[in-house]
């Protein structure tokens, strides 16, 4: 009795799509997509793309297989992406700041201090403004899918607390390859070296440079404590991730496979940007067990190094156009007035 009520309901249902299940018949053939990204398997990022993969194969039916790729094995952010504007590589993940020399727009994102919260961040890089960075991608070889959360970033390195602007003076801090970073670390003093990360810890193991600066979930699951001392909670840019496909790839796939992709992308984000949060909130009490000395910085102090690197923004307005800094201001305080 009770199976066949199960099979009448199952062939009604049969009946009303009319066709074969969805996967069958939608437009979908046997895959291998490279995802690269840059930190280790076991971190925020390597734990989002896993969940990419995984939806993938769940909404394809197994038939377009991710195959995520982690510790820069298939290079740095900078290398992956000139694979990816090549055709050599379908996907990856890495920041929009190393996006810089190629969308110079993407600046947008190292605007210092542009964000009060990750939730702030959410709403501006899924609305409009975010669109339209993404949309500036296209006729560079790139298709832009989704943000992840990167996240504040804080200063470490193995010199001495930093607490004030003057403590900068002469440090030899790693930046990424970024003339905002750049510029920003030049102007409240340090010696700014730009580096990729995936050269990162050699460099602060070998001290060819005293620090870094990174969210704190990286700084943990890049082991980062383990050839640094000080942590200074400066918070002076949020940091956002950006999921990519190659162009020349993108255009090869059918519109239910491009749809599968997206679908997976988002989930993956929605996971990615939870899981960072939960992580963050519990690293600076780990960072501290591993011995790091953490300093918090006052204020008055951060309003301070806000002030000195202020003439930045002139720059990176001339980097994105007026059409997007305003678009972004506006946005910023619609949410900010509620
Ligand atoms: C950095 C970024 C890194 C990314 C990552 C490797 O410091 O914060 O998280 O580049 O994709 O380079």
């Amino acid at each position: 009795m009770k199976i066949k009520t199960i099979l009448l309901a199952a062939g009604l249902a049969f009946g009303l799509q009319g066709i074969a299940p969805q996967a069958q018949a939608a437009d979908i053939q046997t895959r291998l997509i490279r995802f690269g990204y840059g930190l280790n398997q076991d971190s925020n990022q390597g734990r989002a793309a896993q969940v990419f993969a995984d939806e993938v194969a769940k909404l394809s039916d197994g038939k377009m297989k991710i195959r995520a790729i982690g510790a820069a094995a298939l290079g740095s952010d900078i290398q992956m992406q000139q694979a990816l504007i090549g055709g050599a590589q379908e996907m990856m993940v890495g920041s929009t700041a190393t996006l810089v020399g190629i969308t110079p727009e993407m600046a947008m994102w190292d605007t210092p201090f542009l964000f009060n919260s990750g939730e702030e961040a959410d709403k501006i890089l899924d609305g409009r403004a975010g669109q339209m960075l993404i949309e500036k991608l296209d006729d560079k070889g790139l298709v832009g899918l989704v943000y992840w959360e990167n996240g504040f970033r804080n200063l470490t390195n193995s010199q001495r607390p930093v607490t004030r602007v003057e403590d900068f003076d002469g440090l030899k801090l790693r930046v990424m390859q970024n003339n905002i970073f750049l510029d920003t670390f030049q102007r409240l003093g340090a010696n700014a070296v730009p580096l990729p990360f995936s050269e990162l810890f050699t460099a602060l193991e070998t001290k060819t440079v005293d620090g870094q600066e990174n969210p704190y979930n990286t700084i943990l699951s890049s082991k980062f404590y383990e050839v640094q001392k000080y942590l200074s909670v400066t918070n002076h840019v949020y940091s956002p991730w950006i999921v990519l496909a190659s162009k020349q790839w993108w255009d090869t796939l059918s519109a239910d496979e491009r749809d599968v992709l997206l679908k997976a992308a988002v989930a993956s984000r929605d996971f990615e940007r939870k899981d960072t949060r939960q992580e963050a909130e519990k690293a600076l009490a780990q960072l501290k067990a591993e011995g790091m000395q953490v300093n918090e910085v006052s204020p008055e102090e951060v309003e301070r190094m806000r002030e000195t690197i202020k003439p930045v923004n002139e720059q990176i307005k001339q980097n994105v156009g007026p059409a997007i800094w305003q678009a972004v201001q506006n946005q910023l305080k619609a949410i900010r007035q509620g």
